[in-house]
């Protein structure tokens, strides 16, 4: 399998998982201006919707998406781990919380990297965040360790990776301290260390 990554974007969740489940993988970097990989192709040809993540199959297929590519992961290498079996409840929960990272979270806090923004609409999307993180606060605020309870799971990597990106657009996570107490949980992970380390 090869991904298709940019440091510190939202395809380090599928990295991370990939190393929680100990896979063998690629690592291809694409430069987000140019729309090149590290390995010299043109990342437009490989996957049309021109961003990352992408994960390439070992039968050539391009699977794309964050969630779906890191639940494709645990069904079929390691069912159980990470996430829920597929059909239960505990999986649609966890499905729920994927989903509001997703389109809540993850693609407010895209629009604070474009430097285009008007400062009144980068104004609304701040409090939007701020009213979205409350919640995944108030979440953590009955001392569970992880997103659905006792266990790191999909919803984890990806709350950690989203989370990271307030310190590049100014968005102050520290108002949460749950939130912020929940990355550094994440962040003592061995296979999150080394997901970092490969993406310096
Ligand atoms: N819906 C996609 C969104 C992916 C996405 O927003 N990727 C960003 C990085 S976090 C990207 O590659 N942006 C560059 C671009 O759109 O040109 C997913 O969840 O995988």
């Amino acid at each position: 399998m090869k991904l298709f990554y940019s440091p510190s974007s939202c395809s380090l969740s599928p990295h991370i998982v990939l190393r929680e489940l100990n896979l063998a993988f690629t690592l291809d970097r694409v430069d987000p201006a140019t729309k090149r990989t590290e390995s010299g192709a043109d990342y437009l040809a490989i996957n049309p919707k021109g961003y990352v993540p992408a994960l390439e199959l070992d039968d050539g297929e391009l699977l794309t998406e964050g969630p779906a590519i890191t639940q494709y992961l645990v069904d079929n290498y390691a069912p159980g781990t990470l996430a829920p079996l597929s059909g239960t409840i505990e999986r649609a929960r966890l499905n729920s919380h994927l989903s509001y990272i997703a389109t809540e979270l993850h693609k407010t806090f895209g629009r604070l990297f474009d430097p285009a923004l008007a400062p009144n609409a980068r104004s609304a999307a701040m409090d939007y965040l701020t009213r979205r993180f409350a919640f995944i606060e108030q979440l953590l605020s009955d001392g569970r360790p992880f997103i659905t309870g006792a266990d790191f799971s999909l919803a984890d990597a990806y709350l950690f990776v989203i989370q990271r990106w307030g310190s590049f657009t100014g968005f102050d996570i520290s108002q949460f301290p749950n939130v912020v107490a929940h990355a550094g949980r994440v962040m003592a992970r061995p296979a999150v260390q080394l997901a970092l380390d490969a993406e310096k």
